[in-house]
């Protein structure tokens, strides 16, 4: 056993990481298991996604890695497919940014860009930190400068450009100047751009004068619902795929958990729940395959559809789920009668008996009839079924609605009886058919016993 043992004091280049809600844990293949969580990079002034790997003994197999800067997202969740890919999901305040992307670099042995660039290379990203020392080979550690070039896709619409620097910088979009601060140091400033969609040119440009020096450039979509987001990593745990969004929750209180589980043919299957936790009501759900596309927008399950008013899940609805179902191919109808016993006054009337329908299996029952055979010495009186029964002898017969998966349907049947003997018990038999053969027959049924009984008040004593 190991005991408890530190991975980091700090990431990527940052001064400090602060961890922010809790780590999620998941195992991985070749006893690994995935560490994810979301920390505040201090050099962005952000929130950013990580994740690392352990072996069986502790060690770290996989170092931690930044998978998302500038995100505001909180507790990743992680699933690894069958073919050794792991999606990492989480929940940003925005659309992600499109991801790593090649930018043209030159160095400048000047602080005004002037002349011939002295180095020249291409980054991924515009994030480097690069203290007291040179930015590259044969450029000075201070009085450089430095211009980026590169194009960038967007979906359009509002994007919020935080440009960062030590010292001055300025920005371009499509030749435009939208930010200049050049004679500023040591800071980050934000604007927001109007952006149609598709491809736009973009050039930042820094100057150092002394000291340290670092820089950094990031967009987003200015969006105000939280949105669901993902990245693929590949069996050796390098990122192939994202960060993408899977689209806005539908609902604006969507909640800030996104939990993850997978099926056998290579698919992550997101959930996610409204963020009210005593008021629930949707279940979000979609589904992207091993190469990060998205298979099935988000879309809703509603607790309508579960004849609840609301749904439980585990805490907030967050978590590396393990399970998955798939509904029966086939019909497939339950039903189920509360109480099981319904007192009754003598000669008189039976407390109501709540019947409820439910369609579990892939293909809708249609025909749906309910039947209850009562007692001799009952007697239907009337229910809520807005359906009018026909009443044949001691045959109670309702022919209802078609029965669809996830559909949940409740009345209350209201009985008389003749029998005044205390304590007999009088059966009323329920059966569901529908005109397809149902796959568990067993759960079609119920028996309901009208009990007649006399209410007893006992005597309130105060001592
Ligand atoms: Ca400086
Ligand atoms: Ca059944």
């Amino acid at each position: 056993m190991r005991g408890a043992t530190k991975l980091t004091d700090s990431v990527a280049g940052s001064d400090y990481t602060a961890v922010y809600h809790s780590a999620a844990l998941t195992r991985l293949t070749g006893s690994r298991a995935l560490l994810t969580f979301s920390g505040y990079d201090s050099l962005l002034g952000s929130m950013a996604i990580y994740y690392a790997a352990l072996d069986s003994d502790g060690n770290i197999q996989h170092p931690i890695t930044q998978l998302a800067d500038n995100v505001w997202g909180i507790q990743p969740a992680a699933t690894q497919l069958p073919n050794g890919r792991t999606v990492v999901a989480w929940v940003s305040e925005a659309p992600p940014n499109p991801g790593e992307q090649d930018w043209a670099v030159q160095y400048f042995n000047n602080e005004t860009l002037t002349g011939e660039p002295v180095a020249t290379e291409t980054v991924s990203r515009i994030y480097s930190h690069w203290g007291y020392a040179s930015p590259a080979p044969g450029v000075n550690p201070d009085h450089f400068s430095v211009r980026w070039q590169g194009t960038i896709e967007v979906i359009g619409g509002d994007y919020i450009f935080t440009m960062g620097s030590d010292d001055g910088s300025r920005l371009w979009i499509d030749g435009e100047l939208v930010m200049d601060y050049w004679d500023s140091y040591c800071q980050y400033w934000n604007r927001t751009v109007a952006l149609t969609p598709g491809a736009h040119s973009v050039r930042m440009e820094m100057r150092e004068i002394s000291g340290a020096a670092w820089t950094y450039l990031g967009w987003q979509q200015d969006a105000e619902d939280p949105v669901v987001t993902f990245a693929v990593l590949n069996a050796n745990l390098h990122q192939v795929a994202g960060p993408t969004a899977v689209g806005r929750t539908a609902a604006s209180d969507g909640s800030n958990y996104v939990s993850l589980t997978h099926d056998a043919n290579n698919h992550a299957i997101f959930t996610w729940m409204d963020d009210d936790y005593f008021a629930r009501r949707n279940l979000y759900y979609a589904l992207v395959d091993s190469n990060g596309a998205v298979l099935t927008r988000p879309m809703i399950l509603q607790a309508s559809q579960t004849g609840a008013s609301r749904i439980e899940t585990s805490f907030y609805g967050y978590g590396n789920t393990t399970y998955s179902w798939t509904p029966p191919a086939g019909v497939d109808s339950a039903l189920a009668a509360t109480p099981s016993l319904a007192p009754a006054l003598p000669g008189g009337s039976a407390l109501p008996i709540t019947v409820e329908l439910k369609g579990r299996g892939g293909t809708p029952a249609t025909s749906v009839r309910l039947t209850a055979a009562l007692d001799p010495r009952l007697s239907y009186v009337s229910d809520t079924s807005g359906v009018t029964p026909t009443v044949s002898g001691q045959t109670v017969t309702w022919n209802l609605p078609n029965l669809r998966l996830f559909d949940i349907r409740q009345f209350q049947i209201n009985l008389q009886t003749t029998a005044s003997i205390l304590g007999e018990l009088l059966p009323v038999q329920l059966q569901l058919t529908s005109a397809e053969p149902d796959l568990t027959p067993a759960d079609n049924q119920a028996t309901v016993q009208v009990w007649i009984s006399q209410p007893l008040y006992l005597p309130w004593v105060r001592q």
